[in-house]
C-alpha cells in the first residue's frame, strides 16, 4: 500500500502524541507574539503540558475572534515573510483571512500529497482540478499537492462544463477533484452531450468542501465508475488536506502531527469522548504565519471509535463524515434536523436524479411551518405513468418522515430544473422570514 510519508503516517501513537505535545508548546509560544493571544494566554503555562489533552486549558478561538483581528492581527511573522493570503468562503459578515509563509505552503502541499497518495493516485495520473481557484482554498490547495506528487495537473477550475468534459476526454483525465454537487452535474452534461460517463479514463475522484451523504458518494462512484474519496478541510486550517479517506473508506484520517483534534458539545463546550458526536475543535500544530488555538470549526462529526487501528496502517485517528455545520441545523415545527439526513433518504431512491432543494415556508392563518422537498427525477419517470409517480411520492414522503419526524411535501421536477452551482450547492431555501 503506497504512502507519501510512511514514517509520519504510521508513527506509533505514543510518539505521535509526544510530537503533538512538543508542537503544541511551540505553537502556544509562537501565538504569544500576537497581542490577542498574549492576552488570552495569560493564565496558561505551556511548560506544564505533558499530554495532548492539556490543550483543554487554552480558551477557544472563534470565527468572531478572527474577524476582530482582521487584517494582520493574528500574524506571528514579519510582513515580508508572508507569501499568500486566502479567505474563507462564508457569505455573511466580514471575511476571515488566512496568511501563509513559504514554509506553510510547503507543509500544506505535503499534507495534500499524503491524501492524494493515500487514495491510490500517483505520478502516472492525469489530474483535473475542477474546483474554484482564487481566494477559495480548494483550487490552489490541491494544485500544489498534485504537483508535489508529480501528477500532470490540469488547473481547469469550475464552469464551462462542456469544456471540462472535452479536457477529460482529450487528455485522458484519470483523477479529478470537485464538489460532489458539481461533479454530479458534470455527469448529467456528459449524458446530454452523448457520452457514456463510464467511457472516460477516470478512476479516482476527490470530493469535498460540502456535506454529502454516503449515498451520494455511491452515486458518484456508480455513475462514473470510479472510486470517490471524501476530503475535509477549511480555510482557517489551510483548506483541503486536513482529513481525507484512505482506501478503507471508514472515516477520514486527520493528520494529527499537524492538527490537534478535540470534539466538544457545541452548547456546553465540554470535551466529548471518542465516538460521541459534537463540534470539531482544532489546533494547528505546524503553522508559522498564522497558528490558531482550539478553533471552533462549527462542523459536526465524531471520532471513529471502532476499537481498531485502521487496516491501512495509518495511526492517525479517523473522523466520521461531516453531518453539517452547527448552524445548518433546521428547525421545522419545533423539530431539529440536518439537510444531510434528507439527502441520505433521497439518494437511496434510484429514481431520484442528482439534485434536490429543501424549501421552508410559513403560510396559512396559523402561520405553521411547511417543509417542501423539490426532487429532480430521471427522465424515464416522466413517461405518463402517474400511478408510478404517486407510489414514489408516497414512499419518499414516508421515508423522509421516518428519518426527520416532520412530514414533508414532495414535489417532483424534471432533471435540470433546479439552479446548478459550480461550487458549494445551495440546498436550503428558508422563506419563513420573508413577508
Ligand atoms: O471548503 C476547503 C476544502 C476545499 C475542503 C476543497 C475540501 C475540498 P472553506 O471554504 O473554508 O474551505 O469551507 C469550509 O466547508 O467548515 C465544512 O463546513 C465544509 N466542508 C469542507 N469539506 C467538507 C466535507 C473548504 N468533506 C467548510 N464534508 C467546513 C462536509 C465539508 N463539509
Amino acid at each position: 500500500m503506497p504512502f507519501w510519508d510512511k514514517h509520519i503516517e504510521t508513527l506509533p501513537r505514543n510518539e505521535l502524541e509526544d510530537l503533538q505535545v512538543k508542537r503544541l508548546k511551540d505553537t502556544v509560544a509562537r501565538c504569544r507574539k500576537t497581542v490577542f493571544y498574549r492576552n488570552r494566554l495569560k493564565s496558561v503555562d505551556e511548560s506544564q503540558f505533558s499530554t495532548p489533552e492539556d490543550v483543554s486549558v487554552i480558551p477557544f478561538t472563534t470565527k468572531d475572534d478572527l474577524r476582530a483581528n482582521y487584517d494582520f492581527g493574528l500574524v506571528t511573522v514579519p510582513r515580508e515573510e508572508i507569501v499568500r493570503m486566502h479567505s474563507s468562503s462564508g457569505t455573511t459578515g466580514k471575511a476571515t483571512v488566512i496568511f501563509h509563509t513559504i514554509k506553510d505552503i510547503e507543509t500544506w502541499a505535503d499534507l495534500v500529497a499524503r491524501c492524494i497518495v493515500m487514495a491510490g493516485a500517483n505520478r502516472a495520473d492525469v489530474f483535473q482540478n475542477i474546483i474554484s481557484y482564487g481566494m477559495f482554498t480548494g483550487g490552489l490547495g490541491l494544485h500544489y499537492g498534485a504537483e508535489r506528487v508529480g501528477m500532470l495537473t490540469i488547473p481547469s477550475g469550475v464552469g464551462n462544463t462542456k469544456r471540462q468534459i472535452q479536457l477529460m476526454h482529450d487528455f485522458n483525465t484519470t483523477v479529478f477533484h470537485a464538489t460532489p454537487s458539481y461533479i454530479l452535474y458534470v455527469s448529467e452534461v456528459m449524458v446530454r452531450e452523448g457520452f457514456d460517463p463510464k467511457e472516460f479514463d477516470l478512476r479516482i475522484g476527490f470530493v469535498g468542501a460540502e456535506p454529502h451523504s454516503e449515498q451520494t458518494r455511491q452515486r458518484i462512484e456508480d455513475i462514473l465508475d470510479i472510486n470517490a474519496f471524501n476530503s475535509y478541510g477549511m480555510s482557517e486550517l489551510n483548506g483541503p488536506g486536513v482529513a481525507f479517506e484512505c482506501e478503507q473508506k471508514s472515516g477520514m484520517h486527520i493528520w494529527e502531527d499537524s492538527y490537534l483534534l478535540e470534539v466538544v458539545n457545541p452548547d456546553t463546550c465540554e470535551v466529548l469522548a471518542p465516538g460521541e458526536e459534537g463540534e470539531l475543535v482544532v489546533t494547528t500544530l505546524n503553522r508559522e504565519a498564522m497558528p490558531i488555538l482550539r478553533y471552533r470549526t462549527g462542523d459536526l462529526a465524531r471520532i471513529v471509535d471502532d476499537g481498531e487501528e485502521c487496516s491501512c496502517g495509518r495511526t492517525h485517528v479517523r473522523i466520521s463524515r461531516i453531518k453539517g455545520r452547527c448552524d445548518d441545523m433546521l428547525i421545522v415545527k419545533g423539530v431539529n434536523m440536518y439537510p444531510s439526513q434528507i439527502e441520505d433518504v433521497l439518494m437511496s431512491f434510484p429514481e431520484v436524479a442528482t439534485s434536490y432543494q429543501i424549501i421552508m415556508d410559513r403560510a396559512g392563518k396559523k402561520a405553521l411551518d411547511s417543509l417542501t422537498v423539490q426532487v429532480e427525477l430521471y427522465p424515464k419517470m416522466f413517461d405518463g405513468d402517474l400511478k408510478k409517480l404517486r407510489t414514489l411520492e408516497t414512499d419518499i414522503t414516508r421515508s423522509v418522515q421516518d428519518e426527520i419526524v416532520v412530514r414533508p411535501k414532495i414535489e417532483f421536477l424534471e432533471p435540470g430544473s433546479l439552479p446548478r452551482s459550480e461550487g458549494k450547492a445551495v440546498r436550503v431555501v428558508d422563506k419563513r422570514g420573508e413577508m
